[in-house]
């Protein structure tokens, strides 16, 4: 493949065979109940990519009624934790056996740069798999310490049907983000991927069939998030929600969740993360990770560092080098591997976050690099990078989702910690200096969920992951993520005669 993104052409970019585009439920492939079907298209080109059953309610009915069925009398809930975690680990064999194709279907779908997605997309979904694989064996409750003559114990037990909703950016991670803890806890799930993205879920549920995972266990329904997005959230006979996406949608399905059967909600939504560099930093390498922190899968991150605070003792140095790394950052063909950057998802996102630029511009920013298309074909934009911002302009404030770094200047470290706190979001924040106590300090200050300290998008399925603030609630990763798929009952027994 080539891209041409320089001389504005783009040339006929490599599509990956798509195999699945029918709705999976209770184990088997099918046509929508209405028959209906959505376009999914190729960023790079605007062209339709396949065309995929478009569940809706009636869909969504008939896929929490397998998963229910296999909850209450399946398999999967019952047998021990060790088999679970076999067939798991079978199941991210599989996966790892078909990195290539699913790196090019995620590729094409979402114009993700196919050599990370083989490097870090695929191999990180299979570990996660592999974590929580590990974990199905080891969930157990606690003695208590109940007075009088009784015993009390916890059991740890699957929370049942869990819907799991899930955006774009990342289809693969985020499929398994949710659905590897839920496995693990014994639980069956109702996946809804982004209609932009719908090609590796469906995979994933051909896979984990292969794998032995049972029949309603794992059901995927692609839809719109009106539709069937909506079915999910306020159906009755789920059990809970597992959300990634935008903090207005997030309202909307926790809306949806007290109205119907008070289901358990957890969200994890937008971001504004501040990336903190101090004047001690090594300026190349504070301007290699704020790069990284804010044009890595073209800004379409939750965790993008998207407002640059710079100490002003070395202010000047770190714009004109931004700059410099700004026009380096080749935007191209997400199947080039020289590319650093492909289209964003769709025609909407790309004018949003060209509004956006429009905004900075009138809001009184100073435009210094980029700002424009990158391609007059498919949804490429320049690297682009905003100074003389203020912290109540829109694009200080607003998630942009796009490749747009906010420059911005402090002078004192406590300056620097209540500039990084104005913001509604706390997902993550990022600190380059070599003094232990400024990092510790401002560790400490920041709201955010995740800090990254010298380094930035430094992801292990380990570190739990989620917001503070409008930035959601409830956990990814690490052992904190199970508790979203279990719930805790306490067993008091009466005793005879006790000596104790
Ligand atoms: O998100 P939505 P969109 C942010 C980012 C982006 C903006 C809009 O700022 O520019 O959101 O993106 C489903 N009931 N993030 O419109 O709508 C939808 O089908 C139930 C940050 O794509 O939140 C999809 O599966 N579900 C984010 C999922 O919600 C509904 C990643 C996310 O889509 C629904 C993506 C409804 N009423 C966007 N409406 C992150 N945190 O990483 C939609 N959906």
């Amino acid at each position: 493949t080539t891209n041409g993104c320089s001389n504005g052409k783009v040339a006929r970019p490599a599509v990956p065979e798509i195999k699945f585009t029918k709705l999976f439920i209770n184990g088997e492939f099918v046509n929508a109940v209405s028959g209906k079907t959505f376009e999914t298209r190729d960023p790079r080109t605007g062209d339709v990519l396949a065309r995929v059953a478009e569940g809706d309610k009636t869909d969504v009915d008939l896929a929490v009624k397998a998963a229910r069925d296999a909850f209450e009398h399946g398999k999967w809930p019952r047998m021990s934790g060790y088999e679970r975690s076999r067939i798991m680990n079978k199941f991210a064999d599989l996966v790892e056996q078909h990195t290539e194709e699913l790196a090019a279907l995620d590729g094409a779908d979402a114009g993700k740069l196919l050599l990370l997605g083989k490097i870090i997309d695929i191999p990180s979904a299979v570990q996660m798999l592999r974590y929580y694989a590990g974990a199905a064996d080891k969930i157990h409750g606690e003695v208590l310490r109940v007075s009088g003559k009784y015993q009390g114990y916890t059991l740890k037990e699957p929370m049942g049907v869990v819907g799991v909703i899930i955006p774009w950016n990342f289809p693969t991670m985020m499929f398994f983000l949710k659905v590897s803890p839920a496995l693990a806890a014994g639980c069956t799930v109702v996946v809804k991927p982004a209609e932009q993205t719908p090609l590796s879920a469906l995979y994933y549920a051909h896979l984990a069939k292969q794998a032995g995972i049972p029949d309603g266990v794992i059901n995927v329904v692609p839809g719109f998030g009106e539709t069937a997005g909506a079915a999910i959230s306020s159906h009755m006979d789920v059990d809970s929600v597992a959300f990634t996406g935008s903090t207005e949608i997030g309202r909307v399905i926790m809306e949806a969740a007290a109205r119907s059967n008070l289901k358990t909600v957890s969200l994890e939504l937008g971001g504004k993360s501040p990336m903190i560099i101090f004047d001690d930093a090594d300026i190349d390498m504070a301007v290699n990770l704020s790069r990284l922190a804010i044009f890595f899968n073209k800004g379409e991150i939750c965790v993008a560092g998207s407002r640059v605070y710079v100490q002003e003792g070395i202010y000047d140095e770190f714009v004109k080098k931004a700059v410099e790394a700004a026009q380096d950052w080749k935007v191209g063909d997400p199947f080039d591997v020289s590319s650093n950057m492909g289209p964003q998802v769709d025609q909407v996102q790309f004018e949003r976050v060209l509004k956006y630029i429009e905004h900075g511009k009138s809001e009184g920013a100073t435009l210094l690099t980029g700002g424009k298309p990158a391609s007059d074909k498919g949804y490429y934009i320049e690297p682009t990078i905003f100074t003389d911002v203020k912290e109540e302009m829109k694009i200080a404030q607003d998630e942009i989702f796009g490749p747009v770094m906010c420059l911005m200047k402090f002078k004192t470290v406590e300056e620097a910690i209540e500039k990084a706190n104005c913001t509604r979001y706390g997902l993550a924040a990022g600190i380059v200096t070599k003094s232990l106590d400024v990092a510790n300090k401002v560790s400490r200050s920041v709201r955010a969920g995740t800090v990254w300290v010298n380094c930035y998008f430094a992801f292990d399925p380990d570190a739990p992951f989620g917001g503070y603030k409008m930035s959601g609630f409830g956990r990814d990763q690490g052992m904190a993520a199970m508790d979203k798929y279990l719930q805790v009952k306490s067993v008091i027994t009466a005793l005879p005669d006790s000596p104790w």
